[in-house]
């Protein structure tokens, strides 16, 4: 079928000066056909886009116009939409950009007293939603759920939050959060939200060192967390691994006076957990005793919100701060837009609340927009690899977002899987947490959404609180593999090494002109760390730490992180914390990371290690090695390779070549490049030898 109805806008006229990123668009107007193979584009079809709440490019244009050209207009419009207390000052947006002319400040909606647990819950209520559900829960096993209204789900954040207050947690505090996908989740950030204490919620898949590592960092007056989990058929004792923290932080100054334990009896027995009186009480012991109704705390919108760690290009972890208002507004809007959502939807997405996908897109932006969500605890190949599909069929799932190491194993485990269920209810797809390949696209576009579904691959980051570069899905003609356009008031420019912004067709840096609302503030404790690695790298912008392209019609393609953070299963893991955990290692002499092309995890962890002297290789010790790495930091971050390394190939002023590092890792060895300004050339010749030993 052949695309007869595409056409050229004249974008150029359409396009406000400065935002040259989409001067050379041409765009396709919507027609009813579908993808053909002889283009690239992959058109939304009539039925789609004539329903959608942007539908065509030239909508899409006026509006992002609008948003460029008048951004306190564009956003305050939007903010009213909410719940203030008192309306913000007279500045809806007070930024400095750039480190030259002084210190980087962000600020929006400034004065503004609100609360963002009110704006998810009492005012969806108060306009009738109460009885709608809020959070359709699916466990591991697949005959075990439940549900919460949204009138319920308030209660419960009421009775914990009244346990908090009561506990003595105010406003700023913060608390740690360290729990699975169970709806306590949700519920406990939902009550920090409600009081104005800061949640920090770590993943629970993170080793007793990196949540001991956070919790003294932060230093939270509650540590919340559940007794064990179970996912897939393993089960995974949480209390154990916060106990071993606890313990850690205390001896590093930090004390935890109050742990609360959620008891998951699915998973393991109340009386096998091990408790110290005082400290450790059972969630369902207290929380359910105290009034299901309480008052909100008014919070400035720029009062913090939540600390989440991220990783970056030295060992410690990044405590990324978002704020209240900024935040509610983008998340809400980004989720409504990107996602094409109508109140009928019924929303999954497969991220957990240990990452910024699971707090802006599984409990704030849906729950802002009164939305139907799934919460599921198990895993997603578990009982076998269509369970994702049964999921979507039973909840009539209608809008699926998850992460393209996810497409990419299920696409390996054949079509049946998928094939058997209907996936009638299906919408709109999503992808994130890393560039999705095109064959992975088309599989996800034609075999899960039957060539009906839009996808909206969006990119954005921890940093970015909200989607940057996304689809609107009835707007946009898609290429497989391209996030496509920026999403409202948001202007990504693409510079050179010298830090000039690149117009047209181009790859360099990507970079992020002026604020976002959703932009994170600071980094938590150390400001300058703030200032130096996001704004000093290219004067006047935001640097993301992504490379990216733009094609001759103005598409953005994502090339990856150009620092030294390896993207596993979309998961962010700095080189230096697997290295600085593999040298810790008493044998361990030496250690350089670097990132290599994987089948499923798009990027696989391979690690040179060089021993003690006198060490001698063998299995034992390959898996000692790995079995650190897993402890320190989690199983998720365990080296895929480790490759003997008798020396490291370094520049006479000590510094490590990874550039020949990654070709040796990629075996790509007709590629090594120019090796003669190595210390020692032989180097090379010797790691080739060991490959694969
Ligand atoms: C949301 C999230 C951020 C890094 C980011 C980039 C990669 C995320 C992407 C993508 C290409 C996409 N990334 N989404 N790359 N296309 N749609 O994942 O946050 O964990 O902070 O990771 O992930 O490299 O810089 P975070």
């Amino acid at each position: 079928k052949t695309n007869n109805f595409l056409r050229h806008v004249e974008s150029m006229k359409l396009m406000p000066s400065g935002a040259g990123h989409i001067s050379h668009l041409n765009a396709v107007i919507l027609g009813d056909s579908l993808a053909t193979e002889e283009d690239d584009f992959v058109l939304p079809s009539h039925d789609f886009a004539s329903q959608a709440n942007v539908q065509s490019p030239e909508q899409y244009l006026k509006m992002y116009k609008r948003s460029i050209e008048d951004p306190a207009g564009f956003w305050s419009e939007i903010a009213a939409e909410f719940y203030w207390k008192q309306k913000w000052g007279h500045k809806v947006c007070d930024e400095n950009f750039d480190v030259r002319k002084g210190n980087i400040k962000i600020e929006w909606f400034k004065g503004g007293i609100t609360n963002i647990c009110y704006n998810c819950l009492d005012r969806n209520i108060e306009a009738g939603l109460g009885d709608k559900v809020a959070i359709y829960w699916e466990g591991n096993e697949p005959d075990l759920d439940g549900t919460l209204t949204y009138i319920q789900l308030l209660h419960q954040v009421c009775q914990l939050a009244n346990y908090l207050k009561d506990n003595g947690v105010k406003k700023g505090d913060a608390v740690i959060i360290y729990l699975p996908m169970l709806m306590e989740l949700p519920i406990a950030m939902l009550a920090c939200a409600r009081i104005g204490a800061v949640h920090s919620v770590v993943f629970a898949g993170f080793s007793a060192e990196s949540l001991a590592q956070r919790i003294i960092d932060c230093k939270p007056k509650v540590v919340i967390t559940c007794n064990a989990v179970k996912r897939g058929l393993k089960v995974l004792y949480l209390k154990d691994i916060v106990d071993a923290a606890i313990k850690d932080s205390a001896q590093n100054g930090v004390s935890i006076d109050k742990c609360l334990v959620y008891g998951n009896s699915l998973a393991t027995k109340r009386e096998d957990t091990k408790w110290k009186d005082g400290r450790d009480i059972w969630w369902q012991d207290v929380v359910p005793q105290y009034p299901t109704s309480c008052l909100v705390e008014w919070v400035d919108a720029e009062d913090p919100l939540f600390l989440l760690y991220t990783s970056g290009s030295t060992g410690k972890p990044k405590g990324v701060l978002h704020t209240t208002g900024g935040y509610m507004v983008y998340t809400a809007t980004t989720f409504k837009y990107a996602f094409d959502y109508k109140q009928s939807d019924i929303y999954w997405c497969t991220a957990d609340c240990g990452w910024i996908t699971g707090h802006s897109y599984v409990t704030y932006g849906p729950m802002l927009n009164g939305a139907s969500v799934i919460v599921y605890e198990g895993a997603p190949n578990y009982p076998d690899a269509g369970r994702c599909w049964d999921i979507v069929d039973k909840y009539k799932v209608t809008i699926f977002y998850t992460a393209p190491t996810l497409v990419r194993s299920l696409m390996r485990d054949g079509d049946d899987f998928v094939t058997r269920y209907s996936r009638k209810s299906l919408r709109v797809l999503g992808s994130v947490g890393e560039p999705i390949n095109p064959s992975a696209w088309r599989w996800f576009y034609n075999v899960v959404g039957d060539s009906r579904c839009p996808i909206s691959d969006t990119w954005w980051q921890t940093e970015t609180g909200g989607f940057m570069i996304t689809p609107l899905p009835g707007a946009w003609p898609q290429k497989p593999g391209s996030a496509t356009f920026p999403f409202f008031g948001v202007q990504p420019v693409i510079v050179d090494e010298n830090g000039v912004e690149i117009e047209g067709e181009c790859s360099g840096y990507l970079c992020v002109k002026k604020s976002w609302p959703g932009a994170f503030r600071t980094l938590y404790g150390d400001h300058e760390r703030y200032e130096t690695t996001y704004f000093k790298a290219f004067a006047g912008y935001y640097f993301s730490g992504d490379g990216c392209s733009r094609d001759k019609d103005g598409y953005h393609w994502l090339t990856g992180r150009v620092d030294d953070v390896i993207n596993v299963s979309g998961h962010r893991i700095g080189t230096a914390e697997v290295e600085s955990a593999l040298v810790s290692h008493p044998k361990c002499a030496e250690a350089a990371v670097v990132g290599v092309e994987h089948a499923v995890k798009g990027q696989g962890i391979y690690a040179f290690v060089t021993m003690v002297d006198g060490v001698q290789y063998s299995e034992e010790l390959r898996k000692e090695l790995v079995l650190t790495v897993r402890k320190q930091i989690g199983a998720f971050a365990a080296p895929d390779k480790i490759h003997w390394a008798p020396g490291l190939p370094k520049t006479r002023s000590g510094k490590i070549m990874r550039r020949i590092l990654r070709k040796i890792a990629s075996r790509q060895l007709d590629e090594l490049g120019d090796t003669s300004t190595l210390a020692d050339p032989n180097v090379v010749n010797q790691l080739i030898e060991l490959a694969d030993s």
